[in-house]
């Protein structure tokens, strides 16, 4: 008898992110709220835009709008950080990029845990950002010892979660039970916990030295402390959350507004104050701040060469405003930003002829029917024969994680680490090498040419 057949691990992806967005829902109501909003200002942009309606259709993006969420994990060594790769890849999920959140006064660095392949991305878009303790940047020896021990001496996943990821690995796969089994299993590691694993002063001296590492080593495992919708229009957004009482951040992170939106931009609301029970604690006495809820808009991924653009404006802009963005000189940074990005074109085929941006290219109606053709691509493009689209973002910022990080953590996270980036270290600890993003789009912008030169029956294009 033939064993049942493997499920797709992007099927698995998808019943994992529903779960997840189930149980973050039951656990954090606000999230249900933002949902709500979210959806609310998509259906009005997809109703008064028919362009961005119909590019979206086109790019089958209009299908996964509604599925699209990223969350966040924080998790305390290397082994951790080695696991949960191995937990990732079970459903179809690899490590791609490396932010270093030192600089900006973050103990972490991280990596986003998503599928890499377009068909796979439209499958299930769901990605984690993943951020490892760097315990070296502790510089107290006692509360570093007594955070490697506390560390030391947890499991964050279940018994059957390791059985089944070993099982997965050795047979290649698993089949539409066990995989129903591991989705169960694997949310247990996500799970909020009320039961704090130190006393309330130990707790305290981690949060004096800083609150992510009191987030990290006071519980038993790496709760998801955020799952982001996407939106098409973040400014209404950020308009429409004080009427539903929620108070967003102050500014909203990454580029400024624009008729085709590139990159990312972010906003989030700070986090929720709950109840915690530390180990000399009766009942749940103690508090924690850790879960917040974040919305982003996603828009073109950049080449090097946007990408340099983009840092290269965003940093004018910072440095015009001369300290962080915050809530007394939001106006002011708004219009900085705007001034500076108006050397980055605001259309298309502007992005796409000055190699700013990755595009999928195919072929339109017009070009199939055709019984004659041009034989390159840009005369293909302007004969209509062949249309592009830009390729969506799907990775993360590392100037905005900081903003979001900052946001969430008050007031005493500003300084930064001279202790410099280690993706050396990290790489170690994951156990792997990351990938590098722009590679991967340059290899859909590549796969989308050749689907196009197969069907026009072109040797080059
Ligand atoms: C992660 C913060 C960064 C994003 O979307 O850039 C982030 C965290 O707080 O653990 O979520
Ligand atoms: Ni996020």
């Amino acid at each position: 008898m033939s064993k049942p057949a493997f499920i797709d691990p992007s099927e698995i992806r998808a019943q994992f992110s529903r779960a997840m967005s189930d149980m973050y829902k039951a656990e954090v109501p606000l999230y249900g709220d933002l949902l709500q909003l979210v959806e609310q200002v998509n259906q009005q942009v997809l109703q008064d835009s028919p362009e961005i309606a119909e590019q979206l259709q086109h790019s089958g993006e209009l299908e996964r709008l509604a599925m699209e969420r990223h969350g966040a994990i924080r998790v305390g060594t290397a082994s951790e950080l080695a696991t949960i790769s191995r937990l990732f890849a079970v459903m179809g999920m690899q490590p791609v990029g490396y932010y270093d959140l030192s600089p900006a006064g973050v103990p972490v660095h991280s990596t986003a845990f998503r599928a890499v392949h377009e068909a796979a991305l439209q499958h299930s878009p769901f990605r984690v950002f993943t951020s490892l303790l760097r315990l070296e940047l502790i510089d107290n020896p006692e509360l570093r010892d007594l955070a490697a021990r506390l560390l030391a001496k947890r499991n964050i996943f279940t018994p059957r979660a390791l059985q089944l990821i070993e099982q997965c690995e050795a047979d290649g796969g698993l089949n539409e039970a066990d995989a129903r089994e591991f989705v169960t299993q694997a949310l247990e590691t996500f799970r909020w916990h009320t039961q704090a694993t130190v006393s309330a002063a130990e707790y305290d001296q981690l949060h004096a030295q800083h609150r992510l590492i009191a987030d990290v080593v006071a519980f038993k495992g790496p709760h998801i402390n955020h799952l982001t919708p996407r939106t098409l229009d973040i400014d209404e957004i950020q308009a429409g959350m004080p009427t539903r009482g929620i108070t967003p951040k102050a500014v909203i992170e990454g580029p400024p507004r624009r008729r085709c939106p590139i990159l990312l931009r972010q906003t989030s609301f700070k986090a929720l104050q709950e109840k915690v029970a530390f180990t000399d604690q009766q009942g749940a006495d103690g508090s924690h701040t850790a879960r917040f809820g974040e919305i982003e808009q996603r828009g073109a991924a950049l080449t090097p060469k946007g990408r340099a653009l983009y840092d290269q404006l965003l940093n004018a802009a910072r440095a015009e405003l001369k300290e962080a963005p915050n809530e007394h000189n939001a106006a002011l940074y708004g219009e900085l930003l705007a001034k500076h990005f108006r050397a980055f074109p605001d259309s298309y085929a502007q992005m796409r002829t000055e190699g700013l941006a990755y595009f999928r290219y195919s072929v339109t109606e017009q070009g199939r029917a055709a019984s004659e053709r041009p034989q390159t691509l840009e005369a293909l493009i302007a004969a209509g024969h062949i249309r592009f689209d830009p390729l969506v973002y799907e990775d993360f910022l590392p100037v905005s994680a900081a903003g979001i990080f900052q946001s969430n953590l008050g007031d005493n996270a500003q300084a930064s680490y001279a202790i410099s980036s280690n993706q050396a270290d990290f790489h170690l600890a994951l156990g792997a090498e990351v990938l590098d993003e722009l590679q991967l789009y340059a290899a859909t912008e590549h796969r989308s040419l050749d689907e196009c030169r197969a069907i026009l029956g072109l040797a080059i294009l």
